[in-house]
């Protein structure tokens, strides 16, 4: 069985660009691979976090995943602090990293903004403990969003480095698994912008917890273009938020856009719109049922956390051991 790992950031609800870019290719992979889910609170801290916030949202967190369909009898569900690998690895990919190759992720140009200047240093490095998260497994397959293509082929760069460096063959070559209509979706209010949980604007993006009115107005407010929708995809062209209320409704649905375009070309947005709430409600509708019935017992949230971790560091602590012996640490 390939081994795969991936992680999301406590900060904040995650949203359905989460759920389509990624959660839900998570429940399908525990079907056909060995799994572990990462909730990476080192990587939401690059970010300033009020911590009992962080605290709220990690276990929120685990309460959603469980509730989207991650089996902890099948899959390692852990926070990425409680396996301290992550780190002592992500030091070792800190040295391997070269600043150029830094240089060019677009990420940490969107999220420094502005004022690079006043960004963490974490979140420069950001893609060096990604890398490790991914490598203290010798994790194989990378389920993510097409945002994160990027990261991974550094992550190759580093494995890569790192082996050639000490004359080893020990890091696998990493493949993103990137899949799906609607594999990045973009915020409500600008169709060329991502939509994500820690956009200040709620409007811009539907989380998994929000209710059928929240999900219905956020919906119904969502920038379009006065044009009718195509019959066919190419007419999506140069139309961002058309082209993204379509894919969003494509990946819920569990189709693609050419056939939501044959049943809904022609017709306004408004008629789209409805249909579209219709559907995310749905949808959404289990899991934030299932997710508040979850947070109503902390102690076994905390309890799967913990049983994650146990796994994970089994799992991790020899690997990243033996990396140190190869880098020359009196291991
Ligand atoms: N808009 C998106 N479309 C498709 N996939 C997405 N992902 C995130 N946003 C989209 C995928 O979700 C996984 C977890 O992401 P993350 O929490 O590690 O960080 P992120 O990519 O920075 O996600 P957010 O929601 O934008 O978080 P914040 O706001 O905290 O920065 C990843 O697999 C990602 O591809």
């Amino acid at each position: 069985m390939q081994r795969v790992l991936s992680g999301i950031q406590p900060s904040g609800i995650p949203t359905i660009g989460n759920y389509l870019g990624a959660i839900r290719q998570w429940v399908a992979l525990q079907d056909t691979h060995e799994c572990l889910f990462c909730i990476v609170d080192l990587h939401a801290i690059t970010s300033f976090q009020d911590p009992a916030k962080l605290r709220a949202q990690t276990l929120e967190m685990a309460a959603t995943l469980l509730a989207c369909g991650i089996d902890p009898a099948r899959s390692a569900l852990f926070a990425q602090s409680a396996v301290h690998a992550h780190v002592r690895l992500g030091w070792i990919f800190n040295c391997i990293a070269r600043l150029g190759w830094l240089n060019r992720m677009t990420q940490f140009k969107d999220k420094a903004g502005k004022d690079r200047e006043a960004a963490s240093a974490g979140l420069y490095v950001y893609p060096n403990l990604m890398a490790a998260d991914i490598a203290a497994y010798r994790a194989t397959r990378v389920p993510v969003g097409d945002d994160q293509r990027q990261h991974l082929e550094l992550a190759n760069d580093i494995c890569e480095k790192f082996n050639h460096d000490y004359g080893v063959d020990f890091f696998p070559r990493i493949e993103p698994l990137i899949l799906g209509e609607a594999a990045r979706v973009m915020s409500l209010r600008d169709g060329t912008r991502k939509m994500s949980k820690s956009d200040p604007s709620d409007q811009s993006r539907i989380n998994l917890t929000d209710d059928a009115d929240a999900i219905a107005q956020k919906i119904r407010r969502a920038r379009t273009d006065p044009a009718p929708l195509p019959s066919e995809p190419a007419g999506l062209a140069e139309r961002p938020e058309a082209r993204n209320l379509v894919d969003i409704y494509a990946g819920m649905a569990g189709t693609d856009a050419a056939a939501v375009l044959a049943e809904h070309g022609g017709r306004g947005f408004g008629a789209f719109k409805d249909a579209l709430a219709g559907l995310l409600v749905a949808r959404l509708a289990p899991i934030t049922a299932e997710t508040t019935r979850l947070l109503a017992d902390e102690a076994h949230l905390r309890e799967v956390l913990a049983g994650g971790a146990a796994q994970a560091r089994a799992l991790a602590d020899p690997i990243v051991a033996h990396v140190e012996r190869l880098v020359g640490f009196l291991a």
